[in-house]
């Protein structure tokens, strides 16, 4: 029997899943991107510093790691360091972004996929913000409109929390993530300039001046966030894996994990770091020029395997090929790293820093979180893992921008002069992005002019095709042996699929 979902709802971009089903269980699995723009080429010929600004337009919710991996990818190719108030207000924009992107993954995409709306239906308290969804949701659905405003209602007839209280608390909170989610963008912007798509994240650091009043605003406006964060965001995801422990043992993966170095301390450490980490052994030196990129099940004429930069010009199958072909399935490229398929993201994170012993703190609540969810480091491979991982790296980013905020000098500029324009460099730009691992590689021409650039994203690794070893993509071996109770209501997939967060926009750009 085959299940096909297209497009998945509650992501960002197109992505089909199609899969097998023998006896129940997912035995084959297909996840193709529909999509192509071709970002990479139309950056050519452009001045080398506009990198940061056309990258930035892959995407709306992960601009800032873009423009950040555009930056640090000319910042290495020109050999140049930012100041330490372009090191801390860099943190400070990419930083808020993510956790901003963190609350829209969880209380927006994916904890519909549990907690039950339904629930608001049958509220009898007297919360006015609850009171006013529920009769909202009431006239809709009385109003004989064809499609109601409560889109949200349909949804597959699957296991949903039971809980009254409990799900009364989350839908309180989906409401009121709204109002932090509009607080951390006011965060992005004091220093980002505007959001999406800064324009303050230049090659030489961040052109905002760090005034004292910003200053002021941007950390009046954090411990607001950490509030939400520490309480009602960990509490909601404890609870949520507190009632689907199951699922901690349920979409694991390929058991590799990359990660790059993010959100840079003064003293040159990191507080995410990189590795490579295979079936829980880790490599703690990340080389991204050992990255192979293969097409033989994507939509291209070049199959690959080819490393960063050396391909100039990857042309897309013609019509008529796309129409007689019958093993392409994908935009999406599947890149490799040194032949591993690799899951990256959150899980990764949490993953790769806790066994790279670095970060004390990061050990220390997963420690306290695994010992009151009975759980081990192995199991965030899985779907809750990667939601737990997420309000953990939200919990410790907060912090750190607190931190960093403080030791802003007031009123210096973040931001140094260029050297001259360059002529015929290359450089590599890694950082993390919400959805995971990001690098940019950039060469530049004569007279400081685009010749070559590539992007190496997030999704790209986690929804990639097969490789032209067969072997399958992430995210389908995420799928590959999951039970489907229901195939009418194969909710599994969904909570498989978002649990990655997939953005399609950013993975084939
Ligand atoms: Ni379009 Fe992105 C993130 C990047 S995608 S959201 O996070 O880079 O994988």
């Amino acid at each position: 029997m085959k299940i096909i979902v297209d497009p998945v709802t509650r992501i960002e971009g197109h992505l089909k899943v199609e899969v097998n089903i023998e006896n129940s269980v997912i035995k084959n699995a297909k996840c193709s991107a529909d999509m192509y723009r071709g970002i990479e080429k139309a950056l050519k010929g452009y001045d080398y510093l506009t990198a940061i600004h056309i990258t930035q337009r892959t995407c709306g919710c992960c601009p800032y790691a873009h423009a950040e991996a555009a930056a640090l990818a000319i910042e290495n190719a020109l050999g140049i360091e930012l100041n330490k108030n372009g090191k801390l207000l860099r943190n400070m924009v990419i930083g808020a972004y993510k956790i901003k992107d963190y609350l829209l993954h969880f209380y927006t995409l994916s904890l519909l996929d549990f907690m039950d709306i339904a629930a608001i239906l049958k509220y009898n308290g007297n919360d006015t913000d609850l009171l006013e969804l529920k009769n909202w949701i009431l006239k809709e659905l009385s109003s004989k409109k064809i499609f109601p405003s409560p889109l949200f209602l349909a949804r597959y007839d699957a296991n949903y929390i039971k809980l009254k209280k409990l799900n009364i608390v989350l839908i309180k909170h989906y409401l009121e993530s709204f109002n932090i989610m509009k607080k951390v963008g006011e965060m992005v912007r004091i220093f980002g300039s505007k959001a999406p798509h800064m324009t303050s994240i230049e090659a030489g650091g961040v052109t905002t001046r760090p005034t004292a009043d910003r200053l002021i605003k941007y950390l009046d406006l954090a411990k607001n966030i950490k509030n939400f964060v520490d309480n009602q965001y960990f509490e909601d995801v404890m609870n949520v894996c507190k009632q689907y422990k199951h699922y901690f043992k349920t979409g694991k993966g390929p058991d590799n994990f990359l990660t790059f170095n993010t959100l840079l301390n003064l003293d040159g450490s990191y507080t995410f770091v990189e590795g490579f980490s295979n079936d829980f052994k880790l490599s703690t030196k990340v080389d991204p020029f050992k990255i192979v990129e293969y097409n033989g099940f994507a939509y291209y004429k070049e199959s690959g395997g080819y490393k960063p930069l050396e391909l100039n010009n990857l042309t897309p199958i013609s019509l008529e090929e796309f129409k007689e072909n019958k093993k392409k399935y994908s935009w999406s490229r599947a890149p490799r790293f040194e032949g591993n398929v690799v899951e990256v993201g959150p899980a990764a994170i949490i993953i790769n820093t806790y066994m790279s012993g670095k970060n004390k703190k990061l050990i220390n609540l997963v420690d306290n979180i695994n010992k009151e969810l009975d759980i081990t480091l192995k199991d965030y491979n899985s779907v809750m893992g990667r939601h737990l991982s997420r309000v953990i790296v939200s919990k410790i980013i907060i912090d750190k921008l607190i931190n960093d905020a403080l030791m802003v000098d007031e009123g210096v500029l973040g931001f140094i002069q260029l050297p001259p324009i360059p002529s015929n460099v290359q450089g590599v730009g890694v950082t993390e992005a919400t959805r995971g691992a990001l690098a940019h590689f950039t060469e530049i021409g004569e007279d400081g002019f685009i010749k070559n650039y590539e992007m190496i994203v997030p999704t790209t690794w986690n929804i990639s095709p097969k490789d032209n070893n067969g072997i399958h993509g992430a995210l389908e071996q995420m799928l590959i042996g999951t039970k489907i109770k229901d195939p009418n209501n194969p909710i599994e997939i969904s909570r498989i699929v978002r649990s990655i967060d997939p953005c399609l926009a950013c993975s084939v750009h």
